[in-house]
């Protein structure tokens, strides 16, 4: 049987610090998931849930992004994948009794954890005018609602329309298609908080906004450098593929401020080796740069590979542009800015230019601890610099490796959700539905806030997603949301932005990955792509959560038949059967042929991709880029931090599973700030205290602040200056400003914090 959800919601009253746990993953870990499974599901439903995960015939984990193997196993899901499958195939359920019994401001006060934990939506609800509680209302009734207010705004733009990185290929295609043909390009989507700058360096660069690299060409590679990235917890996956890079032969250098137990300890559960031995130590070097260092690091790296002649000069010829301005740059660097930029000194990097020029082939890794800084893009353009260099792109065992976060959000960009689509994607949009698209760019996250706050946005729709949690600045934020008409949210289960509402509001609940879609009277599947471009069959087995849950296709096809009418698109059409929007999907996005017949194949296709296919490089040049980018790292005022803000081992972005991360050693609770030792007792604070929290944000205009209590500091092996701790608690203290240049991303791992004495130790606020 499921166990009740929580009735009360203890925060942290219990947090305790302990042993960290040693070795990632292991039988602990199987363990831990499949408590939250049963937990959460049963037993029968949690053995016939976790077998058909990321199974040829069975549905897409909706976990992460990192691609299934060939050979899979009965079980190809890891810890964390279990528990994003437990909170989606949960047997709790949130009712219209529920919602009866909790009134909305009662709701706006519970934490994410307690909110995630009640279950999944059953029915349609609205929030009235001046009403203090959801009430259940009918789909048509919900559509004609939404049609009207749309209809009310002054200009399309008035509207806004949020994607999160769950949507499948088929509901994101019509989804923008539905908001182009309403008139806007406001588009924003969690790529805009996530790997936007690494889209933008590498659309630049290499003439394509992905990664060049395949499974096997990380399992075969002689190096591979894992830099800001936690794959212990939030891509356990890649652990294994990491063991087999070992087992080849290869060499891992992790690069993180935080000494990450995952990436120095693996304990594969689906070996022998795994369950019984003593694991695989996987790093075989760790560089522990300062938060933000990376520019100056792979601008020492690659000023000392220039130096030491140790370059691929015949790919340099052929196949790029601008090596000499950046040879000229670099050499015009002094050593001592690029030490105390990276945090790291010369030999350290010598060392690795060491392991670099030893290997025949590289790969570079990096997740959020890259993207989200006011230089991410400069960053990642010199990471690309560093691997023209050697050329290693497009060869085997070589090449760039963003790592993707949500399960699908590299696909939702390849099928048009993005606010600044490029012109020949438009044109083929018009060509084949025989509808205007709006040329001007639309709104990313960042602007999608100041325009509701600035009064300018009628209607904010959501199309899965936490937009009020998982965007910064979260009092800016929630002030805009409710200066809007009607904030809409597709959703699965109950979460915070539900609660922080537009002066009437929606939850439209939606199915899950797991679940059977039998829309238009008949199975449909989903398709999606992964972080390297693989795209893929889902198919759910469980029975819907309710009977009234409708798809996100039949919720966009469904809402776009009712604002259009009859209209040039035949939306009924679309919305019935999931492969006429395939065959759309393949004649307007190139790379799509045969899409509906070969995506039924075990295992889908690969898509195109011109540097790791042929060395073909769409940038203009014909040729790929190496840029000169100016050395700049956060500067920290005397006395203060550098704060980085990252998951737990226990949450998903915003939907926290549980109080606990296992490999930094926090039990039962979130509100807690890992300092280096010496920092903490330099600011005159001993292990354990209690403080505030606050974040200063230089402006012309002064400093402006913001502030989070009562978090407790915990010594950890993070760099000098810089410190850690868990969002959304912390997106108080992000600055909406605060974006990288270039790509808009929030700096969520770079704010200037001081620390004071809490001002009321006993007030521990539950959110
Ligand atoms: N279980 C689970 N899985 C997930 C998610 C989840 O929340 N839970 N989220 C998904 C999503 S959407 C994403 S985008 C990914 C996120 O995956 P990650 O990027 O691994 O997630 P973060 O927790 O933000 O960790 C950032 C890492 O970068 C390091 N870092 C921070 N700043 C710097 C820096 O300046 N330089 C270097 N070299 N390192 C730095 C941090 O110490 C940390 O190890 O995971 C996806 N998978
Ligand atoms: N400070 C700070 N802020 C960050 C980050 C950080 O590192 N630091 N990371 C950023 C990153 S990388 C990302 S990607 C964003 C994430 O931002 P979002 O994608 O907006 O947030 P999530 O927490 O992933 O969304 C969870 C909600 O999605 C809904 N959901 C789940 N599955 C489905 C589904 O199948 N369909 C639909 N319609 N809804 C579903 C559920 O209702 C759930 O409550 O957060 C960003 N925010
Ligand atoms: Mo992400």
């Amino acid at each position: 049987m499921a166990r009740p959800a929580p009735d009360a919601d203890p925060g942290d009253a219990r947090l305790e610090i302990v042993e960290p746990s040693r070795a990632a993953a292991g039988v602990p870990a199987v363990l831990r998931a499949l408590r939250m499974a049963t937990e959460q599901m049963g037993v029968p439903r949690a053995a016939l849930t976790l077998t058909a995960v990321n199974q040829k015939s069975g549905f897409d984990c909706p976990g992460c992004a990192w691609p299934d193997p060939d050979h899979r196993h009965a079980a190809e899901f890891c810890e964390n994948g279990a528990k994003a499958v437990a909170e989606e195939a949960t047997l709790r359920r949130v009712t219209p009794a529920f919602f009866a019994e909790h009134p909305v401001a009662d709701l706006a006060e519970r934490s994410d954890h307690w909110l995630g934990q009640q279950g999944r939506l059953t029915h349609p609800m609205l929030l009235p005018e001046g009403g203090t509680h959801y009430e259940p209302i009918g789909w048509d009734e919900a559509f004609d609602l939404i049609a009207a207010e749309l209809a009310a705004c002054d200009s399309p733009d008035e509207a806004t329309f949020y994607t999160s990185g769950r949507t499948s290929n088929e509901a994101a295609y019509a989804y923008q298609l539905f908001v182009r043909q309403w008139g806007t390009n406001n588009l924003p989507d969690c790529s805009n908080l996530c790997h936007e700058s690494s889209g933008v360096a590498l659309t630049q660069t290499l003439g394509i906004g992905k990664g060049t690299v395949t499974l096997t060409d990380v399992e075969t590679s002689d190096l591979v450098i894992v830099a800001g990235q936690n794959p212990g917890t939030n891509h356990p996956r890649m652990l294994s593929a990491l063991e087999r890079t070992k087992r080849n032969g290869g060499r891992i250098i992790a690069l993180n401020p935080l000494l990450e137990p995952s990436l120095t300890r693996f304990k594969n559960p689906q070996t022998a080796r795994g369950v019984l031995g003593p694991g695989t130590d996987l790093s075989d070097d760790y560089v522990q740069v300062r938060l933000n260092g990376d520019l100056a690091f792979f601008a020492g790296l690659n000023r000392i590979l220039i130096e030491r002649g140790a370059l691929d000069e015949p790919f340099i010829a052929d196949h790029t542009r601008g090596f000499d301005a950046v040879a000229a740059h670099l050499a015009g660097l002094d050593w001592a800015t690029i030490e105390a930029h990276a945090g790291v000194d010369r030999a350290t990097i010598e060392r690795v230019a060491d392991q670099v020029v030893a290997a025949d082939s590289v790969i570079v890794c990096w997740a959020m601890g890259l993207t989200q800084h006011r230089n991410a893009v400069p960053t990642i353009r010199e990471i690309v610099n560093f691997l023209l260099l050697r050329g290693n792109v497009g060869r085997p065992g070589a090449g760039a490796c963003p790592v993707r976060g949500h399960s699908n959000v590299q696909g939702d960009r390849t099928v048009g959700i993005n606010e600044r689509p490029p012109a020949a994607f438009l044109d083929a949009l018009e060509r084949h539905h025989g509808v205007r698209m709006p040329r001007e760019d639309g709104h990313d996250v960042v602007a999608a806030i100041r325009a509701m706050d600035a009064g300018r946005t009628r209607v904010f729709l959501g199309l899965g997603g936490n937009f009020v949690r998982a965007t910064p600045d979260t009092a800016r934020t929630e002030r805009a949301l409710r200066r809007t008409a009607l904030s809409v949210h597709v959703s699965t289960k109950l979460n915070g932005s539900h609660a922080v509402t537009g002066r009437r509001a929606l939850i439209l609940p939606t199915l899950g990955r797991t679940e059977r879609d039998e829309t238009g009277g008949r199975e449909q599947f989903v398709t999606v792509e992964d972080s390297m471009g693989m795209v893929h069959a889902s198919r759910g087995r469980l029975a819907p959560a309710s009977d009234q849950l409708r798809s996100e296709v039949a919720i966009v096809t469904g809402l776009a038949e009712r604002v259009f009418g009859r209209s040039p698109i035949d939306w009924a059409a679309l919305g019935e059967d999931y492969a006429r929007l395939r065959d759309a999907i393949e004649a307007v996005v190139p790379g799509f042929d045969r899409y509906d017949e070969r995506v039924r194949l075990p295992g889908g296709f690969a898509l195109p991709n011109g540097p790791r296919d042929a060395r073909r490089f769409d940038t203009g040049s014909g040729r790929a880029e190496f840029t000169v980018n100016p050395l700049t790292a956060v500067e920290v005022p005397e006395g203060r931090l550098l704060l980085q803000t990252v998951r737990s081992h226990d949450q998903f972005n915003t939907t926290v599973y549980g109080m606990d991360d296992v490999y930094r050693g926090v039990k039962d609770g979130r509100r807690v700030l890992f300092v280096n030792e010496g920092d903490r007792r330099a600011l005159g604070f001993a292990n354990g205290d209690l403080v505030d929290v606050v974040s200063e944000w230089r402006t012309d205009a002064g400093v402006e602040e913001r502030r989070a209590p009562a978090f407790r500091l915990v010594d950890h092996a993070t760099a000098p200056g810089c410190a850690a701790a868990y969002f959304p608690e912390t997106n108080v203290l992000v600055p909406l400003d605060s974006t990288a240049e270039e790509s808009g991303t929030p700096t969520s791992k770079s704010i200037v914090v001081r620390l004071e004495p809490a001002a009321d130790p006993r007030a521990v606020p539950v959110k």
